[in-house]
């Protein structure tokens, strides 16, 4: 039971119970930021999906709200599911959504707040001519979903896009509409992908190429490029890809034609998945939510009386100086819940060691900074060292040597590393002298539990001529994530340890390369809970 109540989040949003998965409708409204989730009210599986509610005034404190939506329809009565919001030009905001219909048909479905002074947003009406969209000739009846925001063109329609697939191939609708009651399916598509299945939760959005804000969703010109962004049903992870938006055609082209035709990056390399950005008029940023699952088992779920939680809300930048690449940064507001703060300067790993930092304070909610420093000469000295097979997943993790890494932190690790949680870097070079850093999180010793997963996840991530190696990473409980160089590569984890929890849980500092000193920096700061009021 101890060990349940643990996995529960100090600062992560969560339902108080029951079973949630998507972000719905993020939005800022007459001073609130409204998050909408789906919802099951009655368990801790997926069912029953309604559309939880809740209002925050920093994106961390949150107030939960009555439900906004509940399958009471025959439109929406097999599930309220995913939709965004979208704020017309006079303020007034409107709802589009998927609804499952009593014959299990996946339809668009208009909603719009019964009082739009109310700022809390409270009551939900659905529009009386519902559905307004149905599956077009030649789509699947349950291939049909989860319409993102809409922007205004330059024709002055409002245009979205909905996920779907064509046998194998994922693809994304273009539609137009001037009153969100009817609609016009465009000529061709906005992007596909052969081989990757039904698209879920599609998102497309503006990033500037120059300055340091974000944009709103219509916003389009020589200096933007535009992210398009999907979930794969069929291997649950979101992917994306930089390219350049056609407002006239309705049609993206990736940047890079032979990797991104793939939709080759994914936003995290651990559990993260049925994202959405919207953009934040108040403070000027592209803000990501994004939905993580549990992986312990339904089992256990079903015990602790609750499933999922959303990742601390991401502002989203393009990576002006790779250029091939968005930043992802927990919104600046979680560092208003920093409190105690140890400071470690320039601490030496010899290869081989593991050294505890005693931070005199509870490791369960933390959020730490850390720059790592490599042994010059063990850079320079060494040749080849797997550089062409080294992966992440496929490694052995933080017990697979090489001669530069792999180094970085144990989280929730109890003193004697029975079960211990390593995010960390690992340096491959070639032997023309070009190195390759990748960036891990090792999963398979973090719980003695059998039903949990025990995954290493991890990707590469790139790492420019005279930048040091840093990490972030915001401990949770049950959740970690992870974001190395300032956000380009990034890993959510959950772990479900059984030993290292409250007073046994805490952080070292390791070095398993088998030639680098390493040299650590680390700000690490406990962090306050967000109570949610109700
Ligand atoms: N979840 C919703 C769907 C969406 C899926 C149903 C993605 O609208 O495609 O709960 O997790």
């Amino acid at each position: 039971k101890k060990l349940l109540a643990w996995q529960k989040t100090g600062f992560h949003f969560q339902p108080k119970k029951n079973w949630m998965n998507d972000p719905n409708g993020p939005v800022f409204y007459k001073g609130w930021y409204h998050f909408f989730y789906q919802y099951n009210p009655y368990g801790a599986v997926w069912g029953n999906i309604a559309w939880g509610h809740a209002v925050s005034r920093d994106l961390i404190h949150w107030r939960h709200l009555p439900m906004a939506m509940v399958p009471d329809d025959w439109y929406d009565i097999n599930g309220v599911w995913t939709g965004s919001a979208t704020i017309l030009e006079d303020g007034r905001l409107v709802m589009l959504y998927t609804g499952s219909t009593n014959e299990s048909v996946q339809v668009q479905n208009l909603a719009y707040p019964a009082d739009p002074l109310d700022p809390l947003l409270v009551d939900w009406v659905k529009y009386p001519g519902n559905p307004v969209l149905v599956p077009p000739p030649g789509i699947g009846s349950k291939d049909f979903r989860d319409p993102t925001t809409a922007w205004l063109t330059p024709q002055g329609k409002w245009r979205f896009i909905i996920g779907s697939k064509l046998n194998k191939t994922g693809i994304s609708l273009v539609y137009d509409t001037k009153d969100f009651k009817t609609y016009e399916l465009l000529n061709g598509l906005l992007h596909s992908v052969p081989g990757t299945g039904m698209w879920e939760c599609v998102d497309i959005f503006p990033v500037s190429k120059i300055v340091e804000n974000g944009l709103d969703t219509g916003e389009n010109g020589p200096g933007v490029k535009h992210v398009v962004k999907t979930s794969l049903d069929d291997d649950r992870n979101d992917y994306y890809a930089l390219g350049t938006y056609d407002g006239e055609t309705g049609k993206w082209i990736p940047d890079d034609p032979i990797n991104d035709v793939g939709i080759g990056l994914r936003y995290d390399y651990g559990i993260f998945y049925a994202s959405k950005t919207f953009y934040d008029q108040e403070k000027k940023r592209r803000v990501l939510w994004g939905w993580i699952k549990e992986t312990d088992s339904e089992n256990a779920d079903i015990q602790k009386g609750w499933a999922s939680v959303q990742a601390i809300p991401r502002t989203i930048l393009f990576d002006k100086k790779t250029g091939t690449n968005i930043l992802q940064w927990p919104v600046e507001e979680v560092e208003r819940l920093r409190m105690s703060k140890k400071v470690f300067d320039k601490v030496e790993a010899k290869p081989g060691s593991i050294v505890p930092l005693h931070v005199g304070f509870a490791t369960s909610q933390l959020d730490i900074v850390a720059e790592f420093e490599v042994d010059k000469v063990a850079l320079e000295s060494i040749n080849d060292t797997d550089h062409t097979t080294y992966s992440c997943p496929t490694s052995h993790g933080a017990a697979q040597r090489g001669a530069l890494g792999p180094f970085g932190l144990l989280v929730h690790t109890d003193n004697h590393q029975t079960e211990q949680t390593p995010v960390y870097f690992y340096i491959s070079k070639d032997t023309e002298g070009n190195f390759k850093t990748f960036f891990c999180a090792d999963h398979s010793r973090s719980s003695e539990a059998i039903d949990v997963d025990k995954a290493i996840y991890g990707s590469t991530v790139p790492v420019l001529e005279g930048e040091k190696l840093s990490m972030r990473i915001l401990v949770d409980h049950s959740i970690i994530e992870s974001f190395a160089q300032g956000g380009r590569t990034c890993i959510t984890s959950r772990i479900y340890p059984m030993r290292a929890v409250y007073e046994n849980a805490g952080i070292f500092l390791f070095n398993n390369a088998t030639d680098a000193t390493i040299t650590a920096s680390l700000h690490i700061w406990q962090m306050s809970s967000a109570y949610a009021h109700s």
